[in-house]
């Protein structure tokens, strides 16, 4: 950040924070924190999370905001929540969900019968029940690009990019039903998301079939996670829970816990083995290509992967499993039994053994540990132990995946090494980049569904419960609780080296450019433009902010008129966000620097309407406003 640059945009909020020296200090801290980590020394991991004040903290936390329908970030290992991302939710700080640019990217790949029904309801969803955040890979490890997460309330899949940390892609997913498991590809690249479609409905569910559900079925998508757009799509027995990858590109394993596809509680636990199934990603891909799919939902091939189809395998579990983790070695992968005290550890080295019917499916799962009540998901350490938490013990149980091997095999060893308790009913687990080949074994999370007692009392209402634990020693250690609102399910901890967010947008950002293109038609200066453009009863304002000004003191429209106000940032300083209100119009959204935004609202009320920056920017911040002036028709 140049100084230069703050004297042209007048105080950043750094100088009114301290004056020039303090605030070339703080700069400086922050430029280092910019170079990936290797300037400030990681902190011992062991003794505690604390990160004294001024300094960072080693990991990136993505966590999903569970109903909120957001996607937040924590600063791991303090626990800190450093910021917030709209996602499927209608954020009042932001905008999200109200500026033209987010809607634009919340409908634009809506199915057609959901705009026509949203027609009259706001036009898009404003809630999500977000599970899995997770980010894109490359070879086997993130590669910084992209966080994907689902949807589970309105079945879809949202995308958000790394460098503004925003969202720019949302998509529906048609054909399935409520996508709740969500995994990228590993290798070589991502390449495709996997979206498990978890509730079992018609094909198509356009009022043909109704109460009859020995006609419905559970939708597996690939997701081209380049495109966002759904490359094929696989119809299964039983419902779908939770997918991983492996780590070779070849497989995709997904949990089923309804296999006797019941509707009713009692129909859906009644037998005694449910299934993982197994598929083949090549396979499929020859299928596509052989034309042997039907299109359903508009562009989509759906193949047929019930049984007996050459596409999937179907390995039997014990009742009801849920998470499914595929260790970093990628060698395994572990389906969790949740009403079965057990892991299953499939071999995926089997896999090409399994798909040739050289073996049975049974003789895949190598490995059975006993672990406990409630295994629900599984983290690994990279130095050969597993996490497993157990939801109705309330703990978390470390154990040692060879030993599990070597007793199922019949050798007399015990796999497990520690059960720590954790406070209460634990369902993800996550470790420091655990979900990938670069498993660091110094932190694991624990996402508590219940905390009761462990903070003060807020009400009915309490909030989650993570829990910090150091395994880097051969001991875990419970080290911090932290509280977290929504139900978040799931997190990723990401080395801080391997995410490098913008601190200014580029002026060339897509999410802005369409309306950059309407500015061009309209022939106002696209970076400083200070104009009224009259459109029938359209009205376009375009302005630019510079702390602590916008470039229109007032305008003037019509009462009833469609005004869109368009507000381009200049301040080219970082962390000098500006904003706009429209008083008393329900209007509101962030305008980051160098950014671009714009709102459309229509202008009902006679009178003067005062707008103003509602993010604190400059000594003279409560001063940046104008007016907008609606003569009465
Ligand atoms: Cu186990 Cu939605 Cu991943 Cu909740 S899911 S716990
Ligand atoms: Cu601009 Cu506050």
């Amino acid at each position: 950040m140049s100084e230069d640059k703050k004297t042209e945009t007048g105080f950043s909020r750094r100088a009114l924070l301290g004056g020039t020296a303090v605030a070339a200090g703080v700069g400086a801290v922050a430029s280092a924190g910019m170079l990936t980590g290797s300037t400030v020394p990681a902190r011992a991991a062991g003794a505690s999370n604390e990160v004294a004040p001024g300094d960072l903290d080693d990991y990136y936390g993505f966590w999903s905001g569970g109903q909120s329908g957001e996607v937040r970030i924590l600063g791991m290992p303090s626990m800190r929540e450093l910021m917030r991302i709209p996602v499927f939710n209608r954020c009042s700080a932001t905008g999200w969900g109200q500026t033209n640019e987010s809607r634009k990217i919340l409908t634009e790949n809506m199915l057609p019968h959901e705009t026509e029904f949203w027609a009259d309801k706001g036009g898009i969803p404003l809630n999500g029940d977000t599970h899995h955040p997770h980010m894109s890979f490359t070879d086997g490890t993130y590669d910084g690009r992209y966080i994907f997460v689902n949807d589970k309330a309105n079945t879809r899949v949202a995308r958000i990019r790394c460098d503004i940390m925003k969202v720019d892609k949302v998509i529906s997913v048609p054909n399935a039903a409520d996508i709740h498991g969500l995994r990228p590809q590993k290798y070589p690249r991502t390449g495709y998301v996997f979206a498990n479609g978890e509730h079992r409905v018609p094909l198509p569910n356009d009022g043909t079939v109704l109460d009859d559900p020995s006609k419905y079925v559970a939708v597996f998508s690939a997701i081209d996670g380049d495109e966002m757009k759904v490359a094929w799509q696989v119809i299964v027995d039983g419902n779908l829970d939770n997918v991983d990858a492996d780590y070779q590109g070849k497989y995709a394993i997904a949990s089923c816990y309804n296999s006797e596809e019941g509707v009713t509680l009692a129909e859906m636990t009644s037998s005694e083995q449910d299934w993982a199934v197994v598929f083949d990603i090549a396979a499929i891909e020859q299928g596509v290509k052989d034309g042997d799919f039907k299109i359903y939902g508009g562009d989509v091939p759906v193949l047929d992967g019930r049984k007996g189809s050459k596409y999937t395998r179907y390995i039997p579990i014990s009742n009801s499993p849920h998470g499914v983790n595929a260790s970093p070695d990628g060698n395994y992968m572990m389906i969790n039994g949740k009403l079965s005290p057990t892991v299953s550890v499939i071999d995926l080295r089997k896999l090409p053994d399994l798909f040739a019917d050289n073996i049975q499916p049974r003789d895949a799962v190598v490995a059975e540990p006993q672990l406990g009540l409630g295994p629900l998901h599984t983290a690994f350490d990279g130095r050969g132990y597993a996490y497993t938490t157990l939801f109705l013990d309330s703990q978390v149980v470390k154990w040692d995946i060879a030993k599990a091997i070597a007793s199922f095999g019949g050798d007399d060893v015990d796999p497990i090494v520690q059960k720590i308790d954790v406070q209460y009913q634990p369902g993800h687990n996550h470790t420091s980049m655990g979900e990938t080949k670069d498993a660091d074994g110094k932190w694991l999370i624990s996402l508590n569904k219940f905390s009761k007692d462990r903070y003060i009392n807020v009400g009915p209402l309490k909030p989650e419960s993570e829990q910090l634990i150091d395994i880097s020693g051969d001991e875990m250690k419970l080290v911090h609780d932290g509280p977290t609102f929504g139900e978040p399910h799931d997190c990723i901890l990401v080395d801080r080296a391997l995410v490098n967010p913008n601190q200014v947008y580029d002026r060339a950002d897509p999410t802005f450019a369409a309306t950059l293109a309407q500015a061009e038609k309209d022939g106002v200066d696209l970076d400083y433009p200070a104009d009224v453009i009259r459109d029938g009863n359209k009205v376009r304002v375009y302005m630019h902010s510079i702390a602590p000004t916008f470039s229109l003191e007032k305008f003037t429209v019509k009462q009833g008129d469609e005004v869109t106000i368009i507000v381009s940032n200049m301040d080219d300083v970082d962390d000098l966000t500006h904003g706009l209100t429209m008083a008393n119009y329900g209007v509101c959204m962030e305008v980051g620097p160098q950014q671009t935004a714009s709102v459309t609202f229509k202008a009902d009320m006679a009178g003067v309407h005062w707008f103003y920056c509602q993010w604190f920017c400059h000594a003279l911040h409560m001063e940046m406003r104008g007016r907008m002036i609606v003569e009465p028709s």
